[in-house]
């Protein structure tokens, strides 16, 4: 199945991020820790390339913390800009914020720094953790989160201090997923709206990929005991361990899949970086 989602308010949402970074000074592009790659949007990663941007490797409790901390150190050796890690338990304040993009603005020759108003836009892909970015930040709950995708669909400005204004935004996709196996990936961590995707077929895919790199953890959690690789078998073991089966008596696949999806994206499966940054040599 190809995957794909764009839906008309990821449109309108793209016109309006135009229109703000028109005014704006510091781009912050919120990542997926456990697939930077993956989860970066080639339009945003392109938009107005001048201006000083802040990588965040969000959801970083969810990734391997030596793999995070190398895409840290890749992301670092990027011109104009600086990558933090970041999670619920230990959040980026607005004072370390102000003070990093100031300085990111102040290098950068062309922006102009004004001692009264500038701006930051938080830009990124759906449910990679930007409103709740924007809420650690300002210490409130001021932007609505949840756990789906495109919960905001309109832009939210707040006020920082009397010369930074943060601005949350919508998250985006872009009109051809390209990439299916990137597409698969950001499916499987739950980017892309259920009713746009068919959960067993991510489910088979994330099977595959789990026993292919982190075997004993996925045997280990649903008392698989022999080796097997092929994804229909593992799913299958998982239904009968969870009791996923129908009053026919047949493998529940949907309930199967989103067993497998739920405890993949919750944490309960443990921490995965499903994506390697360049061999150092590289940058
Ligand atoms: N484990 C973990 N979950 C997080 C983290 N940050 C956010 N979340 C969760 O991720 C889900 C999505 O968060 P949101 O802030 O609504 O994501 P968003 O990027 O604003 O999503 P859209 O508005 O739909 O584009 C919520 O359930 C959050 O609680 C984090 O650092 N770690
Ligand atoms: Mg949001």
């Amino acid at each position: 199945m190809t995957i794909g989602w764009f839906p008309g308010h990821m449109h309108k949402a793209s016109k309006e991020l135009d229109n703000a970074l028109l005014k704006t000074h510091v781009i912050i592009e919120v990542l997926d820790a456990r697939a930077p790659f993956a989860s970066t949007n080639p339009r945003i990663a392109s938009m107005r390339p001048e201006l000083p941007r802040i990588r965040i490797l969000n959801k970083s409790d969810l990734a391997q913390t030596e793999i995070t901390q190398q895409w840290q150190a890749y992301f670092d050796q990027q011109d104009n800009s600086i990558c933090l890690s970041n999670t619920q338990q230990n959040p980026i304040s607005a004072r370390t914020l102000i003070a990093k993009a100031s300085d990111l603005v102040r290098k950068a020759d062309q922006i102009q720094f004004s001692q009264r108003k500038n701006q930051i836009v938080i830009g990124g892909i759906p449910n990679v953790g930007k409103s709740t970015l924007l809420n650690q930040i300002c210490e409130r709950k001021l932007a609505k989160t949840g756990n789906e995708p495109a919960v905001t669909l309109g832009q939210q400005r707040v006020r920082l201090s009397d010369s930074w204004i943060l601005i949350d935004t919508p998250g985006l996709l872009w009109p051809k997923l390209t990439d299916q196996h990137a597409a698969y990936l950001l499916a499987a961590m739950g980017t892309i709206r259920n009713t746009a995707i068919d959960a067993a077929d991510i489910a088979f895919f994330l099977a595959e990929y789990l026993s292919k790199h982190y075997q004993q953890r996925l045997f280990d959690r649903y008392k698989i005991v022999k080796s097997k690789n092929e994804a229909e078998i593992i799913l299958s073991e998982i239904a009968n361990y969870r009791g996923s089966i129908t009053n026919g008596g047949k493998i529940d696949w949907n309930k199967t899949a989103e067993i497998l999806l739920n405890d993949f994206r919750t944490g309960k499966l443990g921490r995965f970086s499903l994506e390697r940054p360049p061999l150092r040599t590289d940058y």
